[in-house]
């Protein structure tokens, strides 16, 4: 198999801690699909595991299904995405059972410093409780998060998503409950991590928010993420 290579400055977090307001029943485990249901609680732009965020960060075609309380005629679809905005590439609403595409496209964002709100005026209002996001993710390197869907009716009315379910998620790679942190895949993987003072070759034996531990023989490294240029591993 190829090694991966991924940009770890694409993933990095500052802080772990967010605020987590339960505004449904099911909220999920990290960047399940569930964290796209209810209001918006993601506030900078970056990584957060309180969006959806697919299993793999560039691999093409995904979609973020979600469910509304009621039918209702929606006149518009606010999407916000919060990282690597930019690879939303069609949205439909499903109507009597099949999808109706209401968008497709280039979303040009352009460079953002914070969640980017993307907002879809339907052709014509349709009367559905289920929208559709798709990703083409490998438009734009890095996670494509997505933080919350709201529907806007034609009576103004503004509805966020109750229920949840995409192509793929990076929850699953969480291990038992479904936490754990952005590498916590690397773990028990033999890497190549390039910072400026070179290369460091071993096995990750812990991951945080913050650093690496890497074990290389009798010898122990912390890496903090935000110096790596580069991290190559072997699935
Ligand atoms: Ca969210």
């Amino acid at each position: 198999m190829r090694p991966s290579i991924v940009f770890a400055f694409c993933l990095l977090v500052g802080a772990p801690a967010f605020a987590d307001t339960p505004a449904v029943a099911d909220r999920g485990t990290d960047w399940s699909p569930q964290r796209a249901t209810g209001p918006k609680d993601v506030n900078a732009l970056g990584d957060s595991v309180n969006a959806w965020a697919t299993a793999s960060a560039d691999s093409g075609a995904e979609w973020l299904k979600l469910g509304y309380a009621e039918a209702l005629p929606i006149k518009e679809i606010r999407i916000w995405q919060n990282d690597a905005p930019g690879a939303i590439a069609r949205v439909s609403v499903t109507v009597d059972g099949a999808e109706v595409d209401v968008w497709s496209g280039r979303d040009t964002v352009g460079r953002a410093t914070a969640p980017v709100e993307k907002v879809i005026t339907l052709p014509k209002p349709y009367i559905s409780d289920t929208v559709t996001v798709h990703l083409d993710t490998a438009r734009v390197s890095g996670w494509n998060e997505i933080d919350a869907v709201q529907i806007v009716a034609t009576d103004g009315r503004r509805v966020w998503a109750q229920t949840a379910t995409a192509s793929s998620t990076y929850a699953s790679h969480g291990g038992a409950g479904g936490g754990g942190y952005p590498l916590s895949h690397l773990v028990g993987k033999q890497v190549t991590i390039r910072t400026v003072g070179g290369p460091t070759s071993g096995t990750v034996s812990a991951v945080d928010y913050t650093w690496i531990t890497v074990t290389a023989g009798s010898k122990t490294v912390l890496i903090n993420q935000a110096h790596a240029a580069t991290i190559e591993w072997r699935d």
